[in-house]
């Protein structure tokens, strides 16, 4: 699988950052991640599964006031995914193995959501739920990119599942579109399905520990916690269906969240609110030095006594990056133009890329 073989290039153009779990390698001194076989030696095959997660909410290039932050759409339901992808996940995979011992035969299965050493979209493209498109997500022609993947690793030979020939490998749609590379705020991008994670807001906003470079904090806007900018305006996404899904329904306070509520969260507050939600990865920590970042970038002076409370905070980072978003709202005041860091609303696509209706 070329996407497989991309990996170890991937890794080791720095692409992923801080995030170690990526770098994990076997006994062999081969990446985890770059084959099946490199992290489990029975696995023959995989077997994928999509859910749409796509809530009814606006979007985050819709306007917002400058007071609002921006919460991820997939973060938006306040249960935790990987509980509910995997749940459907092990009934698939107890039928399985109810089917096999039956048949006295002997298989081995691993069900993941984001949890094992697996490069879930490669297996999803060629499991015929998607393409890779340029801004690296899988996109289905009919649900969009709004939708998590989980993965049944399996001992069964592939072939007993599908016959090579009839791999349902589903086409490249992106055809000549750019709009997700020009759009992202930080040149993330670096080339159509190649991602620099280390440059994502993605990342600094969930993934990335500690202080956040200062030349991109102007660039994350008003995003606290993940980015959906290089979905938003994928015109494949303008149709996209929602979930009827009960247990992912949006809680509403999350939807362009108030700043300023986000900001008087105390730790006790923070768990309480966010535990079992995918927030909670940004720990306490993370999610308050976002918030600070945004409100520095929303130029407003009412944050300013806010944010001289959180500078004093015993979290160094915290206090930190305070401090920067008080020079940064004085610096707006004293008429250094701020710039926009949303990409302008998208204004329609060429016929040929819009998604089907
Ligand atoms: C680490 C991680 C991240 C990192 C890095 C993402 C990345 N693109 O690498 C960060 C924190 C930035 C991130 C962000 C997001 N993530 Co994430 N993430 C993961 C995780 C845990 C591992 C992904 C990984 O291994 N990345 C390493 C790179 C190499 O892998 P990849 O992007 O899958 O790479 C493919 C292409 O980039 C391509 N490629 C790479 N190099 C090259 C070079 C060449 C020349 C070519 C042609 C191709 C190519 O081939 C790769 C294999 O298919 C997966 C779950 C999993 N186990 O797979 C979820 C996962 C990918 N994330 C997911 C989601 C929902 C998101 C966000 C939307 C969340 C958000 N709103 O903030 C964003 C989307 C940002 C984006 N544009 O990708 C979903 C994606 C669903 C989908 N429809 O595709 C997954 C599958 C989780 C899940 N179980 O549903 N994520
Ligand atoms: S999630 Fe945001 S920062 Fe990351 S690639 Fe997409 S638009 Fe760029
Ligand atoms: S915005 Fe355009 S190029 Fe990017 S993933 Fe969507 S269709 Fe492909």
């Amino acid at each position: 699988m070329r996407e497989l073989q991309q990996f170890a290039p991937w890794v080791e153009s720095g692409y992923a950052g801080e995030m170690e779990y990526l770098k994990r390698r076997n006994e062999r001194g081969e990446y985890k991640r770059s084959s099946l076989q490199a992290a489990l030696p029975w696995a023959e095959s995989v077997i994928v599964a999509a859910m749409n997660y796509n809530p009814p909410a606006v979007k985050s290039t819709d306007r917002a006031l400058p007071t609002q932050g921006w919460i991820s759409r997939y973060a938006l339901s306040p249960a935790d995914y990987h509980e509910i992808v995997l749940r459907a996940l092990k009934h698939v995979e107890s039928a399985l193995l109810e089917h096999f011992t039956a048949a006295n035969r002997q298989i081995e299965t691993r069900a993941y959501v984001d949890t094992g050493p697996v490069l879930e979209r490669a297996y999803a493209k060629y499991a015929g739920i998607g393409w890779i498109g340029k801004n690296t997500c899988i996109i289905n022609q009919e649900l969009g990119s709004w939708i998590f993947l989980g993965v049944i690793v399996t001992s069964l030979p592939y072939s007993e599942f599908v016959p090579e020939q009839n791999l349902a490998v589903a086409p490249d749609r992106c055809g000549s579109c750019t709009r997700c590379i020009d759009a992202c705020p930080t040149q993330a991008i670096v080339a159509p399905g190649q991602l620099d994670a280390s440059r994502c807001i993605a990342y600094f906003t969930i993934e990335k520990r500690g202080t956040i470079p200062e030349e991109m904090r102007e660039r994350i806007g008003r995003h606290v916690f993940g980015c959906d900018i290089c979905q938003d305006v994928c015109p494949w996404n303008r149709k996209a269906p929602v979930t009827a899904n009960p247990a992912l329904q949006p809680d509403s306070s999350l939807v362009n969240p108030d700043l300023g509520e986000l900001a008087q969260l105390s730790v006790e507050d923070f768990r309480r609110r966010f535990r079992g939600s995918p927030i909670s990865r940004a720990k306490y920590s993370g999610l308050l030095r976002n918030v600070a970042i945004a409100m520095g970038n929303s130029g407003r002076d009412e944050y300013v006594p806010m944010l001289d409370e959180m500078a004093a905070s015993p979290d160094g980072v915290v206090a930190e990056h305070a401090r920067w978003a008080i020079e940064q709202i004085c610096r707006g005041k004293v008429g250094t133009p701020r710039r926009s860091v949303l990409p302008d609303q998208p204004s329609g696509a060429p016929k040929s890329e819009a998604p089907a209706s």
